[in-house]
């Protein structure tokens, strides 16, 4: 009898054990009264993989840390453009470079090296030049021994290249020739800039291969705008104009941009490919739609 009582004492503690061992391993969910193991395997669904799904906020977004200045036209040293970049790259944060290169007319930066790639939102704003009254002043072009070389590389998204100049970038590859690449994150914008033109706005001086990409998982960028001061012109260029790339990348507005025009509208002004090549989804071209702040 004794026996017997201790073997039911037994087993009851032995099922009890049990029972807690199992509730301890059991993953908690959610919203389950029942917190017993899920007899189905649970596999981990993989992210999405449209990158640009999630915009990054657009440069109107956010604050504007410092503003760098640039005061010379060399290629390096202080008060250059290379300059500003490296301390906008260094800081945390939206940042500002705007331009105070002395004299007047279009003044021309002669880059003998690539510039750093932009690796922090910035807003890079060529209308700051004293003078500036709707055309570049700042003019960025290519003097280095390399045969191929881009201007702009951005990678940091949230940024704005405006009212400038950029000609003459080399191509020895599909991957150069370009003035501005924009690459992995987007919500950037170009504007009030002429790509591959001189500073009179009326001859090309081609950049070697593309004016603008886009590409990587860069979307949401604008290219242009909804006024005449924020209108592009591409023009000039030895390949295509506008190039979106697929890879994730989209929903880009292209508005307000002139093609394979000068400057002034005046005149064909070809580029040597497509004004336009596009293979992502959900792109707008004109129209006249703002519901995004870029
Ligand atoms: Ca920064």
């Amino acid at each position: 009898m004794v026996s017997r009582l201790l073997a039911s004492l037994f087993l009851a503690a032995l099922l009890t054990v049990s029972g807690a061992a199992r509730s301890a391993h059991a993953q908690p969910q959610a919203g389950r009264a029942d917190a017993s193991p899920d007899p189905v395997p649970v596999t981990a669904k993989a992210p999405c993989s449209f990158a640009a799904a999630r915009p990054a906020l657009p440069a109107s977004a956010l604050r504007v840390g410092s503003t760098f200045v640039v005061t010379s036209a060399a290629d390096t040293g202080a008060g250059t453009l290379r300059a500003a970049i490296t301390s906008a790259n260094a800081l945390a944060g939206l940042d500002r470079i705007a331009f105070a290169i002395p004299g007047s007319g279009v003044q021309r930066i002669t880059l003998k090296t690539v510039l750093p790639t932009i690796t922090s939102p910035v807003v890079i704003d060529g209308t700051t030049q004293p003078g500036y009254a709707g055309s570049p002043l700042v003019e960025v072009t290519w003097g280095g021994t390399a045969t191929g070389a881009n201007c702009f590389t951005i990678t940091a998204g949230s940024s704005v290249v405006r009212g400038l100049i950029l000609n003459g970038f080399p191509t020895n590859s599909a991957t150069t020739g370009y003035a501005i690449w924009l690459d992995v994150l987007g919500s950037n914008v170009v504007e009030g800039s002429w790509l591959g033109l001189d500073p009179s706005g009326r001859a090309a001086r081609p950049n070697g291969n593309v004016g603008i990409t886009i590409r990587g998982g860069s979307g949401f960028n604008r290219i242009g705008g909804y006024t005449a001061a924020a209108r592009n012109v591409i023009a000039g260029n030895a390949t295509t104009a506008l190039s979106i790339t697929s890879g994730g990348t989209g929903r880009n507005r292209i508005v307000g941009n002139w093609f394979g025009l000068n400057a002034t509208g005046t005149a064909v002004l070809p580029n040597g490919g497509n004004n336009l090549f596009i293979a992502a989804p959900d792109d707008t071209i004109g129209g006249t739609e703002r519901a995004r702040a870029t």
